[in-house]
């Protein structure tokens, strides 16, 4: 392991939330809940101040709304939040070639690989560095955490939440992680957890103290021989750079959870059409075919076959697509589907990976919105005001749908750049109301030249 702090590790605070505070004057400084609303919809995250009343990420809605009943509800707006993220990994990139991102909102940096950090003090002021660039370029706050790995970056960057940075000090890192629960760890989840805990094992320290034997006979050998080195503070996992995209996939999210079955069938064939158009865009064939499909409660589940040799043939593709779907049970719904095709004829060229590069980070964790072209489903006329969503007004201008229901929408004209703004009430079939896109969080010119 090395002995300086040179392991970055960003997150983002109530990403989603903060977003849309961002973009909504009227509800900085409040109870935000992002999420499905529908009646299985759970919380994708709550803005701090909502988290006060106890919610929090991956809560059934319905809960969410006993415990803060006056919070705004909005749905996921996943384009901005992409974008908002590509702008947070650009600066990442700034730092290093060596930027592993684990999600929309979180990454690891090497700033040795990249000569940004060396040292404590070259570590903290990269840092600092870092979130002043994220807030003056996105408007927003991003935690960090600084350490000799990856392992105690994160745990110092989830000490910093929110808005701050945590520099866990080489030489102090025992020390400070023996009092902590066993679940600070990576790799313990709530099972390991609870296993541990009826052997009595609740901090790090018991774990280092029970030994790995003990560790290896409670828990096998791999994990117990991980875990151990881990409650010993050793961890000298690498930052791993992406990697080239290898694959070419489309994913679609859906608004609305769906549950009929057939229809489940018919978005995964729609889906392996539009992987064939573009794998024969690029120019490509593929070896492995992929099914990604993120249920109703977030858990994720990916499916793969090999054939003996590549193919673009959409024929070939649907079916190994259909026969993936079989072995997954989609009952409680479906939020999100993919179908992806890897393992590449490599004659291709570089630039044609790149192009696909935009579609590979889809399909390793992010969720992505729903295509235009995707889906078309009849929808009831309220259904097109989705809440939170950008509307303009011919002659109000630019506003976001509050609520809808009996016939109307609620609108409230405002923009990351104005004041709070003011709510008006129209017919939803208004012709002067049409949806719009979302506007910049931080104007070009005004907050980030420094
Ligand atoms: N997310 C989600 N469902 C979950 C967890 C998270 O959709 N069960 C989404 C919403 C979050 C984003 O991913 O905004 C990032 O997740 P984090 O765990 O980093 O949570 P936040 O950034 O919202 O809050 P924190 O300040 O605790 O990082
Ligand atoms: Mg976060």
């Amino acid at each position: 392991m090395r002995n300086a702090p040179t392991i970055l590790h960003l997150d983002m605070d109530a990403f989603y939330a903060s977003v849309e505070q961002a973009s909504k004057p009227s509800l900085r400084g409040k109870a935000v809940i992002v999420g499905g609303l529908g009646p299985r919809g759970v919380v994708a995250t709550a803005s701090y101040e909502a988290r006060v009343f106890g919610v929090h990420s991956a809560m059934p809605m319905a809960q969410a709304r006993r415990l803060a009943p006056n919070a705004a509800y909005l749905v996921p707006r996943f384009a901005l939040y992409r974008s908002v993220s590509e702008q947070v990994m650009a600066l990442l990139r700034e730092l290093s070639p060596l930027v592993e991102p684990l999600s929309l909102d979180e990454a690891f940096v090497d700033l040795e690989a990249g000569g940004a950090a060396w040292d404590e003090e070259s570590a903290r002021l990269t840092g600092i560095k870092l979130r002043a660039d994220i807030r003056a370029v996105t408007g927003l706050t991003g935690s960090v955490g600084l350490a000799a790995s990856k392992m105690l970056a994160k745990i110092a960057s989830e000490e910093a939440k929110p808005d701050g940075l945590v520099l866990i000090e080489p030489g102090t890192e025992r020390g400070l992680l023996g009092p902590m629960p066993v679940r600070t760890l990576p790799g313990i989840g709530p099972a390991t957890g609870d296993h541990l805990r009826r052997a009595g094992i609740t901090t790090v320290d018991e774990l280092a103290e029970a030994g790995e034997d003990e560790l290896v006979r409670l828990l096998g050998k791999a994990h117990g021989h991980g875990l151990y080195a881990m409650a010993l503070a050793r961890d000298d996992r690498p930052v791993v750079a992406e990697r080239e995209a290898k694959s070419v996939s489309v994913e679609d999210t859906y608004d609305v959870d769906i549950h009929d079955r057939i229809r489940v069938g018919l978005e995964v064939q729609r889906l392996a059409d539009r992987c064939v158009r573009r794998l024969r865009e690029a120019g490509l064939s593929g070896r492995t075919i992929v099914l990604k499909v993120r249920r109703y409660d977030f858990s994720t589940l990916t499916r793969s076959e090999t054939l003996r040799g590549p193919t673009d043939d959409p024929a070939v593709i649907r079916e190994a697509a259909a026969r993936l779907l079989e072995s997954v049970d989609t009952t409680g719904g479906v939020r999100l589907l993919g179908v992806g095709v890897s393992g590449l004829a490599d004659y291709t060229q570089e630039d044609l990976f790149a192009q696909a590069a935009g579609e590979q980070g889809a399909l390793a964790e992010a969720p992505e919105e729903t295509a235009p072209e995707a889906v078309e489903r009849p929808e009831p006329a309220e259904r097109q005001w989705r809440a939170g969503y950008d509307v303009r007004h011919a002659e109000y201008g630019h506003g976001w749908v509050q609520g809808s229901g009996l016939g109307r929408v609620t609108v409230r004209f405002e923009t990351p750049q104005s004041p709070p703004g003011r709510v008006r009430t129209f017919l939803v079939d208004d012709p002067a109301l049409e949806p719009a896109e979302p506007l910049p969080l931080v104007l070009d010119g005004v907050d980030t030249e420094v």
